[in-house]
């Protein structure tokens, strides 16, 4: 019998999100029959390359998802809005990158190792959280089930390629005004929308995305809000620190958990050596802990410096790396795509 094919339409395809979902179609085998790149009328015309065939990416209008069976949005919450629910009309399932739906109580939030079985509630839209919460629930999930959490306090640091093409940009050329001894000009970061920049080269910027009324940046109050929606546990208490760091790809998490319940060392690593998507690297003997270096191109969640709290018997101290494009974004989209063509194509 051959295999069902789907078309494929990737909005926002020049992107540092975009790319990765490519790569990784490509390198999962997708079974794509046509695919469609979308992205502004800055890029349409560009053309890239798919399994070794060119691609010209198109200007993503409301018509461009006639046919289209999967479309996977990263363009921003503001093209979200407007063009996947024209996707939807058009029949298609839209796993959106944005934040644009992630909050909407008809829209479901998935983290596949969490909570795979919302991907049947979805009503044309499955919502891919922000990417430090990701990481932070895909290893907190194991735990979680077998303790029951009553806390969490979690201090990011951040890669620029979070904040898209041009912030990584930013970084490598400041590094190099830097180290030439000139005057860095910072131009994007820490929010290219708002009026004042700082320097990221040689730096630590305690701020991702606008801040919100109660002092806490939107970055922040995503990784409160997305927790408690994908863990399905409204009383969980989560506070965020988030902050940009000068490294290219993966985002590395301090995060202090306070179970419900008395737990021990053992168990939570013996726990997260079985958990899927879950690597652990905790060997102070060795110094092997999780490093974003090592995380970087890599589809897994790793964790190490597993350590008791010495503040609270039932709290546990941990460090979680991730790549923020893969991990954080693409991957769990794609995982997303695939675990829904599974479902289509009768083979779970
Ligand atoms: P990026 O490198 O700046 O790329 C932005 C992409 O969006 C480009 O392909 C751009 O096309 C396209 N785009 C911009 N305006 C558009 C429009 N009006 N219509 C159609 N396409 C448009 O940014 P990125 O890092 O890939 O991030 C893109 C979005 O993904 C973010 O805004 C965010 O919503 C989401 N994101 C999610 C996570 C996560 O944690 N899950 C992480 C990072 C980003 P052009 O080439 O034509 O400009
Ligand atoms: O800064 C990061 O490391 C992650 C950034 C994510 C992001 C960037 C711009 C807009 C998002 C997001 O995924 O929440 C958005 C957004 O969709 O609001």
């Amino acid at each position: 019998m051959s295999e069902q094919k789907f078309n494929v339409a990737v909005v926002g395809a020049t992107g540092a999100v975009g790319e990765q979902i490519l790569n990784l179609l490509e390198q999962r085998d997708f079974p794509v029959a046509e695919l469609k790149l979308l992205s502004s009328a800055r890029s349409a015309g560009k053309v890239l390359t798919f399994k070794g065939q060119d691609v010209t990416v198109e200007e993503a209008t409301p018509d461009s998802f006639a046919g289209v069976d999967i479309a996977l949005f990263s363009a921003g919450g503001d093209v979200s809005k407007e063009l996947a629910p024209h996707a939807v009309r058009h029949g298609a399932v839209c796993i959106d990158n944005t934040n644009a739906f992630r909050m909407d109580p008809d829209k479901v939030l998935v983290v596949p190792e969490v909570n795979a079985e919302k991907i049947d509630e979805h009503n044309g839209i499955i919502a891919n959280p922000n990417c430090s919460t990701i990481q932070m629930v895909a290893a907190l999930k194991p735990l979680y089930d077998a303790f029951g959490i009553s806390r969490i306090i979690v201090s990011t640091y951040q890669a620029v390629s979070g904040a898209g093409h041009k912030a990584i940009e930013e970084m490598l050329r400041q590094s190099r005004e830097v180290l030439n001894g000139n005057d860095v000009q910072p131009d994007i970061l820490p929010v290219g929308s708002l009026p004042v920049k700082h320097q990221i080269a040689f730096n630590a910027i305690p701020q991702i995305d606008k801040f919100t009324e109660n002092g806490y940046t939107l970055e922040e109050m995503k990784m409160v809000r997305e927790t408690k929606k994908i863990m399905g546990d409204e009383s969980i208490e989560v506070s965020a620190t988030c902050v940009r760091i000068p490294v290219v790809h993966g985002h590395s998490e301090s995060v202090y958990v306070e179970f419900k319940n008395d737990y021990e060392l053992e168990e939570v690593k013996s726990l997260l050596e079985q958990a899927p998507g879950i690597t652990l690297v905790d060997d102070p003997a060795s110094q092997s802990y999780p490093l974003a270096t090592d995380a970087a191109g890599k589809p897994d969640v790793f964790v190490g410096r597993l350590r008791r709290d010495l503040t609270h018997n039932r709290g546990l101290n941990l460090w979680i790396v991730s790549d923020n494009l893969m991990k954080g974004a693409a991957w769990n989209a794609v995982q997303i795509a695939e675990i829904i063509v599974s479902k289509k194509s009768g083979r779970v």
